[in-house]
């Protein structure tokens, strides 16, 4: 097991003490978390609902557990995940720490086992892996010139310290994805000057973040099983209708009503996916969209100059973003936006940042929210080799593949959580949903003794075709970001999601167990441990 995130804490579960088998996992960090571990950022928040941002599997711990607002800081969802540990009595099965990086996974294709290397050398055999890596880990850190001449401190929120003290500094914030619009809205109020450099501005609706009362815990506990019902059968598994009503059918006065009622109740992916049914997939209702958020960009930021260097013109077509105040920030006299397309880097010098202009942007502290190798990073990071030494990054070729975001051909009894082409969704769901595979097929394998399960590679390109097919009709690929790898010099852009909605996923699952596993090859004969 490599990783303790969600999908490491859940696959340890079940493959330890519902399978019974002998699990060893790894960690590069000093604990579990994952994600939640490592972005320790101010004002680090889920931008899943809390009653939804949890595993379902626990009927217990859903009605024991309790939280205070409708969304989960980081530091909230860090302690979930060590109660989930301690409560299932996981943490004897892990390793931590940064000699327990597992850098090399080999197969050996005559004893059927999977060799599998750590930073401090020691080499483990086992049948099965479970990369449980992460698809937002891998971070990103830009070679600006003179980067390393910086006089001041340099921070990316991927990899925060433990705790870190802005107050009465003066701050610089390169990115204006997710992690720079909470970073910078946190530390605005506590800085004595704060700087954004953004290359894209971006669309961003209020997370609408409150208080919950007792009464409202209470009906989120008597009706989970509901909850979680709705979601799992819903696209993106946010807890919310997806409504398949055409912006362009209503009246615009209609559509503004229902833009704005969404703005007011918050949430990003509620005001993409929650309002109108074609918003994701046609121009022309992405653009109604998107006019919405620019004239309430224009309203909220005084500064007309300000204003016009956070509005986006480009389609509403990234993961939809949610702030707890991201442009009201730039009301401060202290908050100033700089333009990176208008004026881009030139040079770091030891006292900050110098832009084309000639200007130099004084900082103590320069923060990098630039994001990550999203998806395949990690895997790209170790050696990983299969049948007859075949490496991983030569099967892919730059360009991830799987079938169903769980297996790859050529990659015997080795499995990916949140691998390329896994479902695009509220994530914990789909991290339970693949889990609950991968057991099923580990189970297959040792109920048969088989020595290997495996996808095909025709099942591997049919899957990636009609990934690319359900891309190809929203209007996402239209636009450059993390999710078809696009954010990381030399990446080869590809599609690395299935848009094609939780249910869906959930529902080819089923089809392919009732149908024999199609599309894996069982090879017989292995004798399981103890018999
Ligand atoms: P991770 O939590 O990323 O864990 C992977 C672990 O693997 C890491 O701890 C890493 O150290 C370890 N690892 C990787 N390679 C190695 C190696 N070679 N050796 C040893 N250890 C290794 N998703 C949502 O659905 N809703 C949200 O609101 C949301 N908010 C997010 C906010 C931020 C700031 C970020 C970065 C992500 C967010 N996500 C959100 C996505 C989030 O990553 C997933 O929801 C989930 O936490 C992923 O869990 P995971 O176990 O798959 O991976
Ligand atoms: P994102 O969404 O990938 O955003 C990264 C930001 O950093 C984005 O604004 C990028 O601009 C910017 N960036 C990246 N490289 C550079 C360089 N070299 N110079 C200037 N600006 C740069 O990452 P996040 O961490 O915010 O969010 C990722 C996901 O994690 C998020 O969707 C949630 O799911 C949690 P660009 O747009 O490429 O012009």
């Amino acid at each position: 097991m490599i990783g303790a995130g969600f999908g490491g804490i859940y696959a340890a579960h079940k493959l330890a003490n519902e399978l019974g088998l002998s699990v060893i996992g790894f960690d590069k960090a000093d604990g579990p978390g994952g994600t939640w571990y490592w972005n320790r950022y101010p004002g680090a928040l889920s931008d899943t609902e809390s009653p939804l941002y949890r595993f379902s599997f626990d009927q217990e711990m859903l009605q024991e557990d309790t939280w205070e607002h409708n969304y989960l800081t980081q530091p909230e969802i860090l302690s979930y995940l060590e109660r989930v540990m301690d409560r299932f009595d996981l943490r004897r099965h892990f390793r931590f720490g940064a000699q327990n990086e597992v850098t090399s996974t080999v197969y050996r294709d005559e004893s059927g086992l999977w060799e599998v290397t750590t930073a401090r050398g020691d080499v483990y055999r086992a049948r099965y892996v479970v990369n449980a890596v992460g698809l937002l880990s891998s971070v990103n850190m830009p070679q600006i010139p003179g980067l390393d001449t910086f006089a001041g401190e340099v921070l990316h929120t991927g990899a925060w310290p433990e705790s870190h003290d802005l107050a009465g500094k003066r701050v610089g914030v390169v990115g204006s994805g997710s992690t720079g619009n909470q970073v910078v809205t946190a530390v605005a109020p506590q800085a004595a000057h704060l700087t954004h450099f953004i290359r894209t501005p971006q669309y961003s609706v209020p997370t609408g973040k409150r208080r919950v009362s007792e009464q409202e815990l209470t009906e989120v506990k008597d009706h989970y099983d509901e909850i979680w019902a709705q979601a799992k059968n819903s696209s993106v598994a946010f807890g919310f209708e997806e409504p398949t009503t055409p912006a362009l059918s209503v009246s615009e006065e209609e559509r503004n009503r229902v833009y704005e009622e969404a703005w007011q109740r918050g949430g990003g992916f509620r005001f993409m996916f929650g309002t109108f049914g074609d918003i994701a997939t046609d121009v022309e209702a992405n653009e109604t969209a998107a006019v919405f958020i620019r004239s309430k960009i224009t309203q909220i930021v005084k500064d007309p100059e300000k204003a016009r260097k956070l509005t986006p013109h480009d389609l509403y077509a990234r993961r939809p973003q949610c702030d707890s105040g991201f442009f009201e920030a730039f009301n401060r006299d202290t908050v100033d936006v700089v333009a990176l397309k208008e004026t881009p880097f030139q040079e770091i010098t030891p006292q900050g940042v110098v832009t084309e202009d000639g200007k130099l942007h004084e900082l103590d502290v320069l923060i990098f929210a630039t994001g990550f190798d999203a998806v395949d990073g990690n895997y790209r990071r170790m050696e990983i080799r299969g049948r007859n030494g075949l490496e991983l990054n030569e099967h892919w070729q730059g360009q991830p593949s799987s079938y169903l975001g769980v297996s790859t051909a050529h990659f015997p009894n080795w499995f990916m959580v949140l691998g390329p082409n896994g479902p695009f969704t509220n994530l914990v769901p789909s991290i339970e949903t693949q889990v609950d595979w991968i057991n099923d097929l580990v189970k297959q394998a040792e109920d048969h003794n088989l020595k290997a399960i495996e996808p095909t590679a025709e099942a591997e390109e049919e899957w990636g075709q009609m990934c690319t097919e359900i891309a190809n009709m929203t209007v996402f690929t239209k636009v450059d970001s993390w999710i078809f790898g696009a954010n990381i010099p030399g990446k080869k852009p590809s599609v690395l999601f299935y848009l094609g909605g939780l249910r869906n996923y959930r529902d080819v699952l089923q089809d392919i167990r009732e149908n024999g596993y199609r599309g894996f090859r069982l090879e017989p004969s292995y004798i399981p441990a103890g018999a």
